[in-house]
C-alpha cells in the first residue's frame, strides 16, 4: 500500500489570503467535512487531500499559511513547487477588499509562480450582504492580474459547505501534476524541514 502511494501523482496547493479569511475552516471541511472551529493560524497547516485526475489517484498536499501582517513575509517561502494557488477572501468584509487585492497582486508577480493556474474563493457567502464572486472578481480586476495564467473564481462558504466541493473539484482540474509540468519536489518531510530551517517562527 505505502509503495502505490508513494507512486501516485502529487502536486502541492498554496492556500493564502488575508487573516480572517476562513482559510483554515476551508481546509479542514475540505478533509474531514466538519466545520471545525479555528484560531489564528501561526506558522502554517498542512493536509493531503486524495482526489482522481485523469482516471489516476492523485495526493494534493495543501499548505494553509497564516494571513496576518507578520506571516504574510514568509508566504514567499511556500511559491517553490507550488501548483496552485488558492486565494481565500472574505466577501462579507468590503473594508480589506483593497488589501486583500494588494496582497494577491504580490503573490502573482513572483517569479516561482509564474503561469500557475489561480483559483480565488469568495468565501463567507453565507453571510447577509456579502459580496458577490462577480463583484469580488471586478474590484480584483482578475482578467488583468491573471493574464498569462488560467483563473477561476468560485463562491463559497467554509462553514457551511456551500460551493466547497465544487471549488476542489476545480482545483484538482486546473492544477498542473509533476508529469505534465516538470519535476516537482513532493516530499513533505523535506519541505517542511526546508521551511523551518528558513523561517523564524
Ligand atoms: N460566516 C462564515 N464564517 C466563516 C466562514 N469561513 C470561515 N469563517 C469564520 O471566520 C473566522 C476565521 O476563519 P479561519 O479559517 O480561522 O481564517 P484564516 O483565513 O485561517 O485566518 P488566519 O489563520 O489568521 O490567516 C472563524 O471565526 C471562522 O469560523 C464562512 O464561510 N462563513
Ligand atoms: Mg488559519
Amino acid at each position: 500500500m505505502g509503495i502505490r502511494a508513494s507512486k501516485q501523482p502529487k502536486a502541492q496547493v498554496l492556500l493564502l489570503g488575508l487573516d480572517n479569511a476562513g482559510k483554515s475552516t476551508l481546509l479542514y471541511k475540505l478533509k474531514h467535512n466538519a466545520c471545525v472551529s479555528t484560531v489564528p493560524t501561526i506558522g502554517f497547516n498542512v493536509e493531503m487531500l486524495e482526489a482522481r485526475k485523469n482516471r489516476k489517484n492523485v495526493t494534493l498536499t495543501v499548505w494553509d499559511v497564516g494571513g496576518q501582517g507578520k506571516m504574510r513575509e514568509h508566504w514567499k517561502s511556500f511559491h517553490p513547487d507550488t501548483a496552485a494557488v488558492v486565494f481565500v477572501v472574505d466577501s462579507s468584509d468590503g473594508k480589506r477588499l483593497d488589501e486583500a487585492r494588494r496582497e494577491l497582486e504580490n503573490t502573482l508577480r513572483s517569479d516561482q509562480l509564474w503561469g500557475r493556474p489561480l483559483i480565488l474563493l469568495a468565501n463567507k457567502q453565507d453571510v447577509n450582504g456579502a459580496l458577490t464572486a462577480t463583484e469580488i472578481k471586478d474590484k480584483f480586476n482578475l482578467r488583468k492580474i491573471c493574464s498569462g495564467r488560467d483563473w477561476f473564481v468560485q463562491p463559497c462558504s467554509a462553514s457551511t459547505g456551500f460551493g466547497v466541493e465544487e471549488a476542489f473539484r476545480r482545483v484538482v482540474h486546473m492544477v498542473k501534476l509533476p508529469s505534465e509540468s516538470g519535476a516537482m519536489k513532493d516530499n513533505i518531510k523535506e519541505t517542511v524541514h526546508y521551511l523551518r530551517g528558513n523561517s523564524r517562527y
